[in-house]
């Protein structure tokens, strides 16, 4: 397939890292805003870009299966929220031993403005039925999937992206998952799942399918590749689990890793976040194993999106410094000083540590 050329546009200020299927990290410049522009969003996706038809089909254990088109879900009262997406791979590139898996940096991590209908309203309309346990999403992008460790779809020569969630985690209100059609006040992009996808706040990005075509009430709980074979936290030393919410996290942004600085008065700044949020507290630590100190932690400016922080350095001297950032989130979760180790590389989310050269 030839690559449109407003795909090509849209992923020129990223770091591709795979051409085909098209993954990339955000630049740097990503983490400064609030919300990244849409054109420095990271991209991950499983398959090459998908042909999609423009209809969702609702089925499975629902009362009323219905077959819905952009239209009918603009129709819908229409909901925008700031999200983070980070994807579960982040950080995978500072795991060792090295995981296999896409070789991710730091910057599978990005903010947009996500625009849609909720998806329990949308559901609400096909009636599921009482007997319903799972709920599963089924992109429209599909290929050979030679890296499956489980065969629960079909074969692994042609396999779609599918993911599940439980049927109360989707109804529940409170939930706010929404079926999003706008990122960032325009149609969604090829590369972010035109012309709708799911966006499950606070999870790893894995659960926020991308060109939805399929909905389905289960009554079983739902068995397939990017579920239970992939997207596994397979500990060296207890049971696995599945990956689901974002561990708690913060980024320096400023100052660059690596950059030179003028003597005096630094600000370092950066963003913090967690599935588990809001975040309670950051701290900054200006020595390897020295005391923690107090940054300033600017509050919440949504339920779903990271936060940003910032410490007064007062007297960088000349030298180099370290600068090691620690967030701890309300549910008292805090980041280790080393990344908890899973065999496919999944939640890295140690303790950054930069340094810096004061001249
Ligand atoms: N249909 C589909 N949805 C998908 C994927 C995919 O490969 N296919 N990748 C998932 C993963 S692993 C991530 S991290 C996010 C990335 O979303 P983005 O490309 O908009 O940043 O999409 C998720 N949704
Ligand atoms: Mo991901």
């Amino acid at each position: 397939m030839t690559i449109p050329e407003e795909v090509i546009r849209a992923r020129a200020a990223l770091q591709m890292i795979n051409p085909a299927p098209y993954n990339a990290e955000a630049p740097p410049a990503a983490l400064t805003e609030e919300i990244t522009p849409t054109e420095l969003h990271y991209v991950r996706s499983n398959f090459s870009l998908p042909e999609h038809d423009g209809r969702l089909e609702i089925g499975g254990a629902v009362e009323h299966p219905l077959t819905l088109t952009l239209e009918d879900l603009r129709a819908f009262p229409a909901h925008e929220r700031a999200v983070t997406l980070e994807c579960a791979g982040n950080g995978r590139l500072e795991m060792r031993p090295l995981p296999t898996g896409e070789p991710w940096g730091d910057y599978a991590v990005s903010t947009a403005r996500w625009k849609g209908a909720l998806l329990h309203e949308v559901l609400a309309q096909a009636r599921p039925r009482v007997d319903g346990v799972d709920v599963r999403f089924e992109g429209a992008d599909h290929g050979a999937y030679h890296l499956a460790a489980v065969l629960a779809e079909t074969d692994t020569e042609d396999m779609h992206f599918v993911r599940s969630l439980p049927l109360e985690h989707v109804a529940d209100p409170t939930s706010e998952i929404l079926i999003a059609y706008e990122m960032n006040g325009k149609p969604l992009g090829q590369d972010h799942g035109a012309p709708f996808r799911i966006i499950v706040p606070h999870w790893y990005a894995v659960a926020s399918v991308k060109w939805l075509q399929r909905i389905d009430v289960l009554t079983e709980p739902y068995v397939g590749e990017f579920q239970t074979g992939h997207y596994i936290y397979e500990w060296a030393d207890r049971a696995p689990e599945p990956v689901d919410v974002m561990r708690v996290r913060a980024r320096v942004t400023a100052p660059a890793a690596g950059s030179t600085v003028p003597a005096g008065a630094v600000e370092v700044r950066g963003k913090a976040w967690s599935g588990t949020g809001p975040i309670a507290r950051v701290e900054v630590s200006l020595t390897g194993a020295g005391e923690w100190r107090e940054a300033h932690l600017a509050p919440p400016t949504g339920p779903y999106h990271w936060q940003e922080w910032s410490f007064d350095w007062e007297d960088a001297a000349v030298g180099r410094h370290t600068l090691r950032v620690r967030a701890t989130d309300a549910a008292g979760n805090v980041q280790p000083d080393v990344p908890p180790w899973n065999r496919l590389g999944y939640g890295n989310n140690a303790i950054e540590v930069v340094y810096v050269d004061v001249v």
